[in-house]
């Protein structure tokens, strides 16, 4: 298991600056968000090396016109347009996973019938599956809980998209904070997913810091080493707002961001 932090919670500071202090509190790589007009792949790839330390991931960024089960033709081949502009990225700084979702982020009605839509999700995320299957990228289907889509919230719905993809780079993820919502138990969705789950986004029940809500993580953990956990953990601390792309747009408290990567990564180092 390795150590990363999304960096969507640092805003829009200089990626330097992010990529400096994760190095600094012993990460092993970053989560970049996925804008590729943000980043100059050769400048990230020498901060990389500059501060010895990887490109983990990308976070695709979901918004209204990037929907892959979408009513509007337009918006499914934005959908695949922007992944595959994403997987580009991804393979310019070295980065190995891209996050997808079916859905726009918070759509949490269907547009089409349900085996139309779920016909749109294989299909489209399979195309972008064998467009990053020659460029070593993975791409991991996240579920999200139902107030952001209605469409995949647990690990074995995620499992039954990947499964009719039918590709062996398109495996899934579990973001605790999510799972938190859906899941009747979090270690057993874990335990169910083996050989699936290849990369989570941790937070505890409220988003906060692990360590800082009621999850139970001496039983995530037990659950993630039983399972031979292949990928990277990744901080997705969000600040308490409904709409999760806030802290990225508007302007957060920066003067918390050190000490939130220096506890996280010690708060999860115990239980390695
Ligand atoms: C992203 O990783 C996530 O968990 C969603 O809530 C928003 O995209
Ligand atoms: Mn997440």
């Amino acid at each position: 298991m390795k150590l990363s932090y999304n960096i969507l919670v640092f805003g829009n500071e200089p990626v330097e600056k992010s990529i400096a202090r994760l190095s600094r509190f012993g990460y092993d790589a970053v989560e970049f968000v996925g804008e590729p007009d943000l980043y100059d792949p050769a400048e990230v790839r020498s901060l990389l090396a500059k501060y010895n330390i990887r490109a983990g991931s990308i976070c695709n960024i979901w918004k209204k016109d990037r929907d892959f089960t979408s009513a509007n033709p337009e918006i499914r081949e934005n959908a695949k347009r922007y992944t595959k502009s994403t997987i580009d990225l991804a393979e310019a700084i070295g980065a190995e996973v891209v996050i997808v979702a079916p859905t726009a982020n918070m759509r949490i009605t269907r547009e089409l019938p349900p085996e139309e839509e779920w016909k749109y999700a294989v299909e489209g995320i399979r195309e972008c599956g064998e467009y990053a299957l020659s460029r070593g990228v993975t791409l991991v289907i996240e579920p999200w809980n139902r107030f952001e889509t209605y469409l995949i919230n647990r690990l074995e719905q995620a499992i039954r998209l990947a499964q009719d993809i039918n590709l062996p780079n398109v495996k899934i993820m579990g973001d605790l904070f999510h799972m938190n919502i859906e899941e009747s138990s979090i270690p057993e969705a874990i335990r169910k997913a083996r050989g699936w789950l290849v990369h989570m986004h941790v937070a505890d029940n409220q988003r906060d810091l692990p360590g800082k809500g009621h999850l139970s993580w001496p039983e995530i953990f037990s659950a993630l080493k039983d399972i031979q956990f292949p990928g990277y953990l990744v901080l997705e601390y969000i600040p308490p707002h409904a709409d999760p792309y806030f802290a990225f747009r508007e302007k957060v408290d920066e003067s918390v961001y050190d000490e939130h990567a220096q506890y996280a990564a010690e708060f999860i180092r115990k239980f390695l």
